[in-house]
This record gives structure tokens, C-alpha cells and sequence, in this order.
């Protein structure tokens, strides 16, 4: 559209860019602040452009009551005509700010508010994976927000509306680069480009941390080795972490991926973890600066790949130092659609330990299927691990509250990229929203948090809200039903992770196989776990272990992942395994398509351009899910020999045709 005078680009479509923050308004409310600095002004702003009530007041104050509330916390009290954000630093009245509108944005200003909220942790903390050459490791959103190329120089303006994306929903740090890190990272060029980064995020509360390479110093800094016992290693990383605090004095620290997937680490020298986590954290000790070091490890000598975490750690529980946290994914595994919580959580109590979830969905059909991932995480956050007697949740386990540690961040793989709706997928930012939510206040419900979302992003209309809440909540459990159900785990592609491929049989490692992970058989399906298996039962605490043990007791969710059973094993309700796996396929795929129908109705209620959009990406998902459940019936079929029940939806593909699908799709492992 043109504007006489002056020329103004209108949007021309709904693209999405906006995320959840529509609130805007002429309103103009009267916003005042006892402080001025720019965090508050960013509060200020956003509530002069946002608040529809009366006169805010921004209240920096130094109380007992609000330093109890943390860096972060705040209070809001009053009514719509005059309210006041109270807070002892300058992020809670930011986050303060922020409650309110969501407040008002999803119908919940009454008359007489009073809120106190403090976040359950510390660091709440998106990894991006990133490469410096702005492809994105398993980014289904187009390439990298980091434009690493004009940097430091040019500015892009995504880069403050990631950072107020994030503080809307309580992230407060991020790492930039992929944890297969490019040691270039920590050039001097390169430091420069983020410390841009790092000033523009600051203002929102957000730190920043990078991933880094083991062998940095002798690869950038030429030193012999990258031994952490050799005298010169320490130091050489001392002078980085220095030249780093010069440039960008709040520094959050390094997250570690090491001696895992060809990485480099102190095993290449026969030294441990915590030789190498240990040498990093004494030289960010000084300022206060983190090592987040991961458990995704390989352990040569435990055959079985759900246990390898647990058993190359364990043993160091106690020996790092206190400013090491250990970053553990969800599962044993690795962001399978389902698996049971890693046993690390709850026994590893000497250390701090942080969970690490995956937003972008790798392994849940990219940002072509529709899965809100919040009942996913919900179901692992409220997981009881039993550690400290019932109710040891792996929330309780992570926050700090049961072990007593000071330290304590959550994290997720980030599904951000450069295009329009920043997630591929419109409702994959619900994820990047329910992960923030959630790592705020774990106790918050997937419907809870998926209903403010729906309102701020899409309606409050009920003929929208209700149906599409509905879906959200059932999106999840679907691609399990259509993917691997019962406990089913990692049969697919090789390397790119989208669709089924249960025969995959050659690898460059076994348990990078499918078949190694199913084990099906003309007589069972299944990897046994129990204590006549592999026994990683025993990684669990009582009861759970039993639980877990026994067929019997065992929830379904979890059967073929503990379990190797016969075809005809009888499940709780009656049916055999085979005929309860194919009605759990059928089901995914009836899911995928109620979906549809879903969509297509509440759609009108919504703009043409998000509408279409999902609805051609729910086409995908629904013949996806139809692909899955032939692939994997027609192939288990081989073994099971036995009919698909006759009242379910026969095949519409030749196992033959299916087995000879490549997708054109970068990735390797
Ligand atoms: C695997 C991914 C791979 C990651 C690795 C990791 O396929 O791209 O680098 O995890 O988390 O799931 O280190």
C-alpha cells in the first residue's frame, strides 16, 4: 500500500513474523518508572504500546519480600485503572511488563491483581545449531539468523526482535553456535561479531554463551595438543576466557559437546569429563561464567545405547566443579517422539544436572508436522524419578529445589530460522513458546500454556480456540501413534530423521541401525532392558525399576522399549501386541487426518494466508502418517506373519516402493 507523501511497505500477508506479541495499541497508557536504565525503558515501551487499562507504575525496589523473588521475579498489584510492577532488579520488572500484557492479552485482567512470580530456572536457555556458515544443524526454518557475514558491521533487525521474542516468554540466554562447534567461534573476528550480539540482547536479559571446540587451542591457538593436562591448555583457555570477558563483560560461559559423534575431548588424551570440564570452569570462575557440559556420549564398552550416558557419568558424580552443570537430553536415547525419562536425572545428585529438550523437530517430522512438543516435556518434567521417595519429579530433580544446588538451567535445541514465521511450521512456535513458558514454571499445564498461546497468536474466538486447543494437545501422542508406539524407538531414515526406514540394517555403528533398536523377529519385537536384557532397568530407582521390569507393570508407552515380547502377547486390554501395534498406527493416522478437518473448519475463523499455509502442511502430515504406518506395518508384517485386523484401512502402498524412497536431505548420521 502506498502512503501519499511518504512511502510505507505494508505487509502485504499474515506471515506469522509477529510470533505471539500482537498486542499493539493507540491506547497510549501512562507507563512511569522510578528508574531509567534500558531494560526498564524496553518495559516502559512496550507498555505505553500495549496496555489497554490505566497508569502502570515500574517500581525498582530493594525490599526483603522482593529480593526473595530473585533477579528475575516480580510482583504485580492493583487493578486495570493504576497497577504496579514491583521488582528488585531491572529484569523482573521487564518480566513484569510482560505477564501483564499476556494478562490482558488472554482475557485475564481481573479486577483485583495480585501476582508474584519467580522463575523455577535459573538459566532458561535456547541452543541454537548453528554453523558459522549459516546452514543450521537439523533447522527446518531456513538458514540462520546469525548473519555472521555482516557482522559486526550490519545489523540486522531480526536480531532485537529474537531478543524480545525471548524475554517475552522469560529465555534468558542463548548459545549461538552449534554444539559440533566450529573452533573459529573464538576468533577475534568472530568474538567481535558476537559481542554485537551480546549488546543487543542485553537490554532484554538475555546472556550469551558459546559452544566450543575441545581442540581449540591447538587448532587456533597452535599449540601441540588440546591435552587439559598439559600446563599450556589451561592457560591458552585462560587468555581466551579473558580476551571473551574484555569484549562482553556478562559472558554467560560454554556449552560442550565432547568425545561424542567424532567431537574432540579429554578422552583423546586419556584424561576424563572432568579433566576437561574442570580446566574450562577454572578458567570462567573468575567471572562467573558456566560450563555446560553434555552426557550425549557413546561409551565404548556399554553395548546398550540407552545406557551409555548413565554409565560413562555416574562415576564422576561429586568431582566437578561447582560451576559445571551436566546437560543431559530428555531421554537415554536421543529426542525420540517417546522415550522414558535419562536415568541421570535424579542420580546424578552431587552435581547439578540440566535437561536438554529438543524444540526443532528432528525426529517429529520437521516443520512439515503439526506437534506441540509441551505434552512431551510436561509428561518428562512431571516424570517421577523416585530419587528422594515419591514425588522426586525430574523437575524437582533439575530446579535445584531437591538436591539443594545453586546452579540450575533448562535448555532447548531452537527450531529458529530466517524465515518469515521465524519456525517453519506456524504452530512450531508454540514450542519455542511452550519451552519458555514451562522453563519458567514447570508446573504450568500443555493446555494452559497452548490456550494463552492460541489467544495471542491466533483468536480467542471459542469456535477457534477450543477445537484448535484440542488438536494442539492431541498432536503429539499422534506422531507417536504414527511413527512408533508402545515403546517403539529410532526406526528411521538414515541420517535425516523424517521418515520410517525400520529395515536400515547398516550403519557405521550398530546402534546407529534401526534394526539394532526393534530386534524384530518371526517370533518378538522389542529391546530388552529388563534384568534378563540389558538390564538398564537397574539405571532406574525402585519402584520404577520393577515397574519397568515386568511386562505386567510396565506402562504400554514403554513396552517395546524395555520389553523383546511375542507377537501374540496378550496387552492389558486383550489384544495381542501385533494387532494393539496396528491399531496404534491406524489411530495416529485417523489423528492426523481429524487434523485436517479440524483445521479446515476453525480455519475461516482465521487470515487466508496462515490458514493455507497450515492447511498444506497438514496435507503433508497426513499422508506422512499413512507412510509411516504402511512402512512400518508392511515390514513388521514380514515377521509377525500374521494379518493387519480387518477393520483397519489396508495399505495403500507396496513395501517394495516404500523401501526404495531417498530423500534428497542433507545430514549424515
Ligand atoms: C543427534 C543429532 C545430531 C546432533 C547430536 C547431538 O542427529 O545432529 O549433533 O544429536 O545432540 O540427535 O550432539
Amino acid at each position: 500500500m502506498l502512503m501519499s507523501g511518504n512511502y510505507r511497505i505494508i505487509h502485504p500477508v499474515e506471515d506469522g513474523h509477529q510470533l505471539w506479541l500482537r498486542g499493539e495499541t493507540a491506547a497510549g497508557a501512562k507507563v512511569t518508572a522510578n528508574k531509567k536504565s534500558p531494560t526498564i525503558n524496553i518495559a516502559k515501551e512496550e507498555l505505553e504500546n500495549g496496555w489497554k487499562g490505566g497508569e502502570v507504575r515500574l517500581r525498582l525496589q530493594n525490599s526483603k519480600e522482593l529480593r526473595a523473588l530473585g533477579r528475575d521475579g516480580f510482583r504485580i498489584a492493583g487493578n486495570s485503572q493504576q497497577v504496579d510492577i514491583m521488582a528488585s532488579a531491572e529484569q523482573g520488572l521487564l518480566y513484569g511488563a510482560y505477564h501483564l500484557l499476556r494478562m490482558q492479552e488472554t482475557g485475564k485482567i481481573t479486577e483485583n491483581i495480585q501476582v508474584e512470580e519467580k522463575p523455577a530456572f535459573d538459566i532458561r536457555i535456547l541452543n541454537h545449531w548453528d554453523n558459522l556458515n549459516r546452514t543450521v544443524e537439523r533447522g527446518y526454518a531456513g538458514y540462520s539468523l546469525w548473519r555472521w557475514d555482516q557482522l559486526p558491521e550490519v545489523v540486522s533487525p531480526r536480531y532485537e526482535a529474537y531478543a524480545r521474542a525471548n524475554a517475552s516468554i522469560g529465555i534468558n540466554a542463548t548459545v549461538l553456535n552449534n554444539v559440533n562447534a566450529s573452533p573459529d567461534i573464538l576468533k577475534a573476528e568472530y568474538l567481535q561479531k558476537v559481542k554485537v550480539l551480546a549488546d543487543i540482547f542485553r537490554p532484554y536479559g538475555i546472556k550469551v554463551y558459546l559452544s566450543i571446540n575441545f581442540s581449540s587451542p591447538k587448532i587456533l591457538g597452535g599449540l601441540e595438543d588440546s591435552d587439559p593436562l598439559n600446563p599450556a591448555v589451561p592457560l591458552w583457555w585462560k587468555e581466551k576466557v579473558k580476551e571473551i570477558y574484555k569484549l562482553i563483560p556478562d559472558f554467560g560461559g560454554f556449552l560442550v559437546k565432547a568425545n561424542s559423534e567424532g567431537q574432540p575431548g579429554p578422552q583423546d588424551y586419556g584424561r576424563t569429563h572432568v579433566d576437561g570440564a574442570n580446566m574450562l570452569a577454572d578458567a570462567l570462575k573468575p567471572y562467573k561464567g558456566i560450563v555446560m557440559w553434555r552426557a550425549f556420549v557413546y561409551a565404548p564398552d556399554e553395548p546398550d545405547r540407552a545406557k551409555q550416558a548413565y554409565a560413562e557419568f555416574m562415576p564422576f558424580d561429586g568431582e566437578f566443579r561447582d560451576n559445571v552443570i551436566i546437560q543431559v537430553k530428555n531421554g537415554p536415547v536421543d529426542f525420540q517422539p517417546r522415550e522414558p525419562f535419562s536415568p541421570l536425572f535424579g542420580a546424578m545428585q552431587k552435581t547439578p544436572v540440566m535437561a536438554e529438550l529438543q524444540i526443532t523437530q528432528e525426529y517429529l517430522g520437521f516443520s512439515n508436522h503439526l506437534a506441540y512438543l509441551s505434552t512431551m516435556w510436561e509428561e518428562f518434567l512431571k516424570s517421577d524419578t523416585y530419587s528422594k521417595g515419591e514425588g522426586s519429579t525430574v523437575a524437582k530433580a533439575t530446579d535445584g529445589s531437591l538436591f539443594n544446588h545453586s546452579l540450575s538451567a533448562i535448555s532447548g535445541v531452537a527450531n529458529i530460522g530466517v524465515d518469515d514465521n521465524w519456525c517453519g511450521h506456524h504452530f512450531a512456535q508454540a514450542n519455542w513458546y511452550a519451552f519458555g513458558r514451562l522453563a519458567w514454571n514447570h508446573e504450568l499445564t500443555s493446555e494452559a500454556i497452548a490456550d494463552e498461546w492460541i489467544r495471542m497468536t491466533f483468536s480467542s474466538d471459542p469456535e477457534f480456540l477450543v477445537p484448535v486447543k484440542k488438536m494442539m494437545l492431541d498432536s503429539r501422542e499422534a506422531v507417536v501413534n504414527y511413527m512408533m508406539p508402545l515403546g517403539l524407538h529410532h526406526i528411521f531414515a538414515e541420517g535425516h530423521h523424517y521418515g520410517p526406514q525400520p529395515w536400515y540394517s547398516q550403519a557405521a555403528r550398530e546402534d546407529w541401525t534401526c534394526v539394532y533398536y526393534h530386534k524384530a523377529s518371526k517370533e518378538a519385537i522389542g529391546f530388552d532392558r529388563t534384568t534378563k536384557g540389558s538390564n538398564a532397568v537397574a539405571q532406574y530407582f525402585s519402584p520404577l525399576r520393577e515397574q519397568f521390569n515386568n511386562p505386567a507393570t510396565c506402562p504400554d508407552e514403554y513396552l517395546l522399549w524395555f520389553h523383546h515380547l511375542p507377537w501374540d502377547f496378550k496387552m492389558k486390554d486383550g489384544k495381542t501386541l501385533w494387532d494393539a501395534l496396528c491399531y496404534k498406527y491406524d489411530k495416529g493416522v485417523q489423528q492426523a487426518r481429524e487434523f485436517q478437518k479440524i483445521w479446515d473448519k476453525a480455519g475461516s475463523l482465521i487470515d487466508e494466508h496462515r490458514f493455507q499455509h497450515v492447511q498444506s502442511r497438514l496435507k503433508i502430515q497426513a499422508s506422512d502418517a499413512v507412510w509411516w504406518k504402511d512402512a512400518c506395518l508392511l515390514y513388521f508384517q514380514t515377521f509377525s506373519n500374521k494379518p493387519i485386523p480387518y477393520d483397519i484401512e489396508r495399505p495403500v502402498h507396496e513395501l517394495n516402493d516404500l523401501k526404495k524412497i531417498r530423500l534428497n536431505m542433507r545430514h549424515t548420521n
